[in-house]
């Protein structure tokens, strides 16, 4: 039976080992966290995604984790790619040290395989000099760079479902990889050179990036100008050549906010890219503004935060927009208490419901999860009803009848309107909320 080892057993790692165990592969998953690994042992998941706790009871015979790296037919590294917050530059600590790693063992014809993110060269500047250390040349061994595609929330589905890109240093590399990951993968397998699959994956999520950015402008742009953006979006989109993304209080996780950087750090000419990141890194700052344009001068002011993960319908929290906020909000004298059905652990405390909302003036909607859409405002016991919905999520009629006062972002509404809680005209188009969702 062939053996494939797995460095990291992150959200990416761990779905993929056991996809991998599913196959018919003898999977030995590898990861520095001790805890993680005993835990895996002893049938326990770090990491909760749909359908991932039940792949893993039906392959736990096939699959188990160790802290060090044994011999093996093909190894895979999906070790994290943290961006060094200060520099704005990759960290490739964990990269490094899985070749390290794997060296000792690598043995003629053995496949080398990296998924995790990296920037453009890494394969070839770092990873295979390293690995070289072997003694063997690169071609001995085969190497390729597949980067991963699965969206968080629809993870296992996305890696079955999505084409892949291969990018290998000959054809014996991209054939080897090709029949890995044919093993489970139904979407198409595409090959190419390592250093274009490196940048491929960048440039995917640095466009989902700048999409993001122009959305959050109009949004901005359409309150100077009285419009609802969220309409003007919708409508935008009915042309077969236009697709804008939502706006919304700013770009979280770890990818969309932390890959853009890995490609301005690869050459001089990327002002576009750095523009983007920084518009949507400011959108914290303008959901504060909003509240304070909601609220004006009031006395020993709280705040709710309704949803603190990164997007909705999860529990990941990594570069959430929300973490932004809450510390604006926290210098400027607000009091801020948060609630997230889907996060246990978080930097502030989440509280249940009743207790978020207790003494508050004002509702922060952030993460859009479905949940909160199930919420009766008519029971909420706050001190004053005020709503900013960020991702124009709840229904305004639904709110105000319950008395709030809502501020969408992006809507086009003064505050002199907002705050005495008029509603829009009677749209003549059928009013965006009731055909567009936030994402
Ligand atoms: N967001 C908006 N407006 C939108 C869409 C998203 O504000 O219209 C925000 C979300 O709320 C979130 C952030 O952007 O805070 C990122 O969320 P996302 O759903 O766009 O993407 P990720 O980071 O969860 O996953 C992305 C995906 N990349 C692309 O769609 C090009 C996924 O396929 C990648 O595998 C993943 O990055 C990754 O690991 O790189």
């Amino acid at each position: 039976m062939t053996k494939i080892c797995v460095l990291g057993l992150g959200y990416i790692g761990l779905p993929t080992a056991l996809l991998l165990a599913k196959s018919g592969f003898e999977v030995i998953g590898v990861d520095v966290n001790e805890r993680v690994v005993k835990a895996l042992n002893q049938g326990q998941l770090h990491i909760s995604e749909p359908g991932l706790l039940e792949l893993f009871e039906e392959v736990r015979w096939n699959f188990t984790a160790q802290t060090a790296v044994p011999e093996a037919d093909i190894y895979l590294i999906a070790v994290p790619t943290p961006l060094n917050t200060h520099t704005r530059i990759s960290d490739l600590k964990y990269v490094r040290s899985a070749a390290e790693m794997i060296y000792p063992h690598l043995q003629k014809g053995n496949l080398v395989i990296l998924e995790s993110t990296v920037p453009p060269c890494t394969s070839e500047k770092l990873v295979i000099p390293i690995l070289e250390k072997s003694g063997l040349k690169a071609g001995e061994f085969r190497y390729v760079h597949c980067p991963e595609r699965a969206i968080p929330g629809e993870t296992l589905y996305e890696m079955i479902r999505n084409d892949r890109i291969v990018g290998g240093i000959d054809d014996e590399s991209v054939a080897s990889a090709r029949t890995v990951y044919s093993s489970y993968v139904q979407g198409r397998i595409y090959l190419t050179d390592v250093t274009t699959a490196e940048f491929v994956k960048l440039i995917e999520n640095t466009y989902r990036d700048i999409n993001i950015a122009i959305a959050n402008e109009f949004a901005q742009v359409a309150e100077d100008c009285g419009v609802n953006v969220w309409e003007g979006i919708d409508l935008a989109n009915k042309h077969p050549r236009v697709n804008i993304l939502q706006p919304g209080p700013g770009v979280g996780g770890h990818c969309i906010a932390v890959d853009p950087w890995f490609l301005t750090e690869s050459s001089t000419k990327t002002g576009l890219i750095q523009l983007a990141r920084e518009i949507n890194d400011s959108m914290p700052n303008y959901v504060i503004h909003l509240v304070r344009e909601m609220l004006g001068d009031i006395r020993e002011p709280t705040l709710t935060v309704f949803g603190v993960s990164y997007k909705k319908d999860i529990s990941d929290t990594r570069e959430t927009p929300a973490l932004k906020f809450i510390q604006l909000a926290e210098n400027e004298g607000y009091k801020v208490k948060c609630y997230d059905p889907h996060v246990t652990t978080f930097d502030y405390p989440v509280y249940s419901l009743d207790e978020a909302v207790r003494d508050s003036d004002c509702i922060v909607l952030i993460t859009n999860h479905d949940l909160f859409k199930h919420i009766d405002p008519a029971t909420l016991s706050m001190r004053r009803r005020n709503l900013i919905d960020t991702r124009n999520h709840l229904d305004d009629t639904t709110w105000s009848e319950a008395g709030f006062t809502i501020k969408t972002l992006g809507d086009g509404l003064a505050r002199s309107d907002a705050s005495r809680g008029v509603a829009p005209e009677q749209p003549l188009l059928p009013s965006s909320k009731a055909t567009t969702k936030g994402v």
